[in-house]
């Protein structure tokens, strides 16, 4: 074993002695490392000979402690205790951008379905759900300066299995996809992978239909700098997803409309409007080149004069309806007699030189699943000591509930107040939210603003008047408000999706069912920002339900590249990421408890005075079992219900003891026999 495989065991244990232990296990190969049964992963940026089916069969039924530390064998504990003990589980993926949680996913997903039923049926299913990969991420990765394949939305995935634990099929839910994307690239990033691979991969008869061109430069949605990615082959990826499509259950009339449709977008691009003066005075939009807009309504089946004027024209509608409160919550997960395991594989925390909208609901979704992986194992951890009545020494760590708080609280939060002036009538803009922040937000310890009216706190005379600065628990992040009224609003005009639900295109109607001029609602709908915080409450509520198992990625580098260490930028990570609090609650702690009752059944044949039977109440039989095997007593602690076993290192001992006795015990069985034969 290189190093320490858990951090439970690390002596000493310091800041510089952990990342030491990273360090030295990372420059062996051993990306995986344990604190109790979380995994902390390292992203080795190259492939490793570790994931294989030998790999698969090697960590299959094992004990999580028993072989050196991987995510293997996290899946596997996860897929047993569902199997066996019927629990329904969550793999929470945590990390920020290109620390590997996405590939994570699909680790876990991958070793689930290997050791998972077998079977016709049971394989498709298996195909399908891992065949959903290539297609998200065709649709809803990017590279981004970060990362080459940059997950630009939310996804949690739940696997639903029967009694057996074979798998019966997947709901996917997403989070809001970062859809500004398509029309604009910040420099040195891409747009969505899908229209390059559409570009670099399809035929030539593929193209010709979908009139498009090879030439990348030809769209103006497609941002040149940057259109080769090294070690992305595009055309083949195109191949994958296509092939993907059909695998999950697209029909080819169906591939052919999606394309269709991206092809549109291409050609919407380049849709140029020029300014004209018309007679009373006002200013209208007028096309300047209609072969692209000729082309896109002949692809999705739109007459182009309708288009045309919806494009040049807005009805603008006035700003009375109320906010719907209705939203469907509880829609997904319902169907309790199945066992779930969700696998959250979500954006990371991120912080670019320009953050806007979709940096501040990013960070916020993260802040949350901080705030949940606080509260099932810090806070748990201690308030489960505190009822068992083991001594405790309080153990110090940022709760990062107050920055939720400042971004949720449904009066004065961000979102609310974001909210607030989305729906007020009047005249909104940018620059009156930020008021509205400085006026209510100022005196908050995690916010900032270079204009804040009564705040005692300006701490920072540089910060530009446009911005505002929330200090986050993975760092502090500078927010332009530019853009954070219109994008919340996300409104589509009435014109536009009705001229689009007139398409002769059957996906297109689809997707603007709101164009359907019989369904006219007067409802406004709800704004982006209340729609994700009401689906991550949502999730929040989901996962809370279900035991959850931990992965924690970190990223060694800001290269992308492999066996580059940064110890500064690691040192971050597992700063905010909290893994030393982790470590120090798991050490003040116990690695493993059990019930008293549970504990005696399973070990009490190991001494003669509680096997076979143990008369006194169960947690006198176990201290009578532990003398007896005289483990040493600084090892255990006994609450009121449950022993509290200090080192996994003790487990293995009892398990082993058992193990030989439940030999002994078939080899004399097989003695009689064979002595009555
Ligand atoms: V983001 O928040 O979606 O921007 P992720 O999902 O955390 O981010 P991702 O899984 O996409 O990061 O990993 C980034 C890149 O690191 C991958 O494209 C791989 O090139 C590389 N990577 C990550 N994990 C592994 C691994 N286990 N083995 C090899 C890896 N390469
Ligand atoms: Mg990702």
């Amino acid at each position: 074993m290189i190093g320490v495989g858990d951090m439970v065991l690390l002596e000493p244990l310091s800041e510089d002695s952990f990342i030491e232990n990273l360090r030295n296990r990372f420059d062996h190969n051993e990306i995986y490392t344990y604190i109790g049964s979380v995994v902390i992963s390292m992203n080795p940026y190259r492939s490793l000979p570790i994931f294989n089916p030998d790999k698969v069969e090697e960590y299959r039924n094992r004990n999580f402690y028993e072989l050196s530390p991987h995510i293997y064998a996290l899946a596997d504990e996860a897929y047993r205790s569902l199997r066996d003990q019927d629990k329904d589980q969550c793999i929470l993926i945590t990390g920020e951008s290109g620390a590997g949680k996405t590939e994570a996913s699909k680790l876990v997903m991958s070793y689930v379905a290997a050791v998972c039923g077998k079977g016709q049926e049971v394989n498709k299913v298996k195909e399908q759900l891992l065949q959903s990969n290539p297609v998200l991420e065709a649709f809803g990765n990017a590279k981004t300066v970060r990362n080459d394949n940059s997950s630009r939305f939310g996804k949690y995935m739940d696997i639903e299995f029967d009694f057996k634990g074979d798998p019966l099929g997947g709901v996917i839910s997403n989070y809001l996809l970062e859809k500004s994307r398509v029309v604009k690239q910040p420099r040195g990033e891409r747009n969505f992978h899908v229209f390059y691979q559409l570009l670099s991969g399809a035929s030539d008869d593929t193209l010709k239909k979908l009139k498009l061109d090879r030439d990348f430069s030809k769209y103006n949605y497609l941002s040149l700098d940057s259109a080769a990615v090294n070690g992305l082959d595009d055309a083949a990826n195109f191949r994958t997803v296509k092939n993907a499509m059909q695998i999950v259950g697209f029909m080819e009339d169906e591939v052919q409309s999606v394309l269709e449709l991206v092809a549109a977008v291409l050609k919407l691009g380049n849709i140029e409007f020029k300014p004209e003066s018309r007679c009373n005075g006002t200013d209208e939009s007028r096309i300047k080149d209609k072969n692209d807009l000729k082309e896109m309504c002949e692809l999705l089946g739109i007459e182009q004069s309708v288009l045309e004027r919806a494009f040049s024209y807005r009805t603008v509608e006035a700003k009375l309806e109320k906010v719907s409160t209705t939203l469907n919550v509880a829609q997904a997960q319902t169907k309790a007699r199945h066992k779930v395991m969700g696998v959250l594989d979500i954006y990371g925390f991120e912080i670019f030189e320009e953050n806007s909208f979709e940096q501040f609901i990013i960070n916020y979704c993260n802040e949350k699943l901080q705030q949940i992986f606080i509260e099932l194992t810090l806070r748990e951890e201690q308030e489960e000591y505190i009822r068992e009545g083991i001594e405790w020494t309080n153990i110090e760590y940022f709760n990062n509930a107050i920055i939720c708080d400042l971004i949720e609280n449904h009066q004065s939060g961000i979102l609310a107040m974001l909210d607030e002036e989305c729906l007020r009538p009047g005249t909104v803009t940018d620059e009156t939210f930020l008021d509205k922040l400085n006026t209510i937000c100022a005196e908050h310890q995690h916010f900032e603003s270079r204009l804040s009216k009564n705040s005692k706190y300006i701490t920072d005379h540089s910060l530009p008047h446009t911005c505002f600065r929330i200090q986050h628990y993975a760092g502090k992040v500078l927010y332009r408000a530019e853009g954070f009224v219109d994008k919340n609003n996300d409104l589509l005009y009435r014109d536009l999706s009705q001229a689009m639900y007139k398409a002769n295109h059957s996906l297109i109607k689809q997707l603007f069912p709101e164009g359907n001029p019989a369904k006219v609602n007067l409802k406004r709908p709800p704004t982006a920002g209340f729609q994700f915080k009401a689906s991550v409450g949502t999730l929040m509520r989901n996962l809370q339900t279900k035991n959850p198992n931990y992965i924690r990625c970190i990223k060694p580098n800001d290269k992308k590249a492999s066996h580059i260490f940064t110890d500064s930028l690691v040192c971050h990570q597992v700063r905010y990421l909290g893994l030393m609090e982790n470590v120090r609650v798991r050490r003040a702690g116990y690695a493993f408890r059990q019930a008293y009752e549970p504990c005696l059944e399973r070990y009490k044949m190991l001494c003669k005075r509680t096997w076979p039977h143990w008369s006194g109440p169960a947690r006198e039989g176990v201290e009578v079992l532990m003398a007896d095997l005289k483990v040493p007593a600084e090892e255990f602690s006994y609450g009121r219900s449950k022993i509290f076993i200090r080192n996994p290192r003790s487990l293995f001992f009892l398990e082993e003891r058992r193990r030989q006795c439940l030999q002994n015990l078939a080899t004399l069985i097989q003695k009689i026999y064979r002595g009555w034969k």
